[in-house]
């Protein structure tokens, strides 16, 4: 039924699927930190699933995740690192399998990576991002899939496990196909792709509802800050094709911020005609969150990697920085000249 046609990297997948073919493993799903649609959609998709044969599965995050996933099936089970910490090691201990899914740096999973050498069990990657899948004994990674949630759902038809999912999983897996690909605006150009939507809506997914449910629940708030974001912390600069964001702490306690409130600001500015490259930057506590997006062939990822030492995928990365967020703007600023002719090469 779905043809495999793209390039992918896997490492002993076999050992996988025979390791889950017979039920009753005791599994933990984890995912890395500040967890988004992708991220949540995957997780808790590839949990029913492997619930429904009659595993054992826990969930886990670094830390929270966004209200506007919450209504997933299997949500209110997930275990936060930052709140059980005990309790998500007692899990990760008793797991005879670790699936790790949408990262493969640990340092995504922040302090959990200090645990993650001390763990005993068979450890499996899916994965979309590019980078190094050590510490992983098995992995299925392909970065020219749309999402991590069509990878499992790729993962889940090797397993022979189709018949195990519901509408429920399949509900989590279009989320995170939906939301990885700016509803569909960008990574979604392969059919393979719209293969699988199809059958997810085969399983009688209301893609529209579910739509709803992660883009219409914002607060006022967080229009309003949408609103004094594009208003007041945009600079526009034609000749690099190039618009960024900002946000300082004070701006976000000034809208009442909330985990999730950004999400999605840095793709505004590639709406304006003629950008090509956007950047976020916002305020943390100890740190500058970093996002870029990017159309085309403007490479994101290795901007990322050499201006903030982050990275992720061509046309969408993130990453950190430690210093002021007027010392990280300059720093992005003073980069920008270095990369004009990349900027405004082709259309
Ligand atoms: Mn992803």
């Amino acid at each position: 039924m779905i043809q495999k046609g793209i390039p992918e990297f896997r490492k002993d997948i076999d050992r996988a699927i025979e390791f889950l073919h017979s039920p009753g493993r005791h599994i933990a799903l984890i995912t890395h930190v500040n967890p988004d649609g992708d991220a949540i959609g995957s997780s808790l998709g590839l949990l029913r699933v492997l619930e429904n044969f009659g595993h054992t599965c826990t969930a886990i995050v670094p830390n929270d995740f966004p209200r506007c996933l919450k209504w997933m099936a299997g949500a209110d089970r997930v275990l936060r690192y930052d709140l059980q910490p005990g309790r998500t090691l007692d899990k990760l201990k008793e797991a005879e399998m670790i699936i790790a899914l949408d990262f493969n740096e640990i340092g995504r999973i922040k302090r959990l990576a200090d645990e993650w050498h001390n763990l005993q069990a068979f450890r499996l990657l899916i994965d979309h991002h590019p980078g190094i899948q050590a510490h992983f004994d098995s992995v299925l990674s392909d970065q020219s899939a749309s999402s991590t949630a069509e990878l499992v759902y790729r993962f889940i038809t090797e397993c022979s496990l189709l018949d195990r999912m519901d509408r429920e999983a399949a509900e989590c897996l279009f989320s995170g196909i939906m939301t990885d690909t700016g509803c569909f605006s960008y990574n979604s150009s392969s059919p393979l792709t719209w293969r699988i939507v199809a059958e997810l809506i085969a399983m009688g997914i209301d893609k529209d509802a579910i739509y709803h449910q992660i883009y219409d629940n914002y607060s006022a708030g967080r229009m309003r800050l949408l609103g004094f974001t594009l208003h007041e912390r945009m600079e526009v600069l034609p000749e690099y094709r190039t618009a960024y964001l900002w946000l300082s702490t004070n701006d976000l306690q000034r809208f009442g911020f909330v985990s999730g409130d950004s999400e999605g600001f840095v793709n505004y500015p590639l709406s304006i005609e003629g950008i090509r490259f956007s950047a976020f930057f916002v305020e943390k506590e100890d740190h500058i969150k970093v996002s870029f997006r990017s159309k085309g062939k403007v490479d994101v990822n290795q901007m990322m990697r050499r201006i903030f030492q982050g990275g992720g995928h061509v046309n969408a990365s993130g990453g950190e920085c430690n210093e002021s967020l007027g010392e990280t703007i300059s720093r992005f600023r003073a980069a920008l000249p270095g990369y004009k002719a990349e900027l405004n090469h082709e259309a």
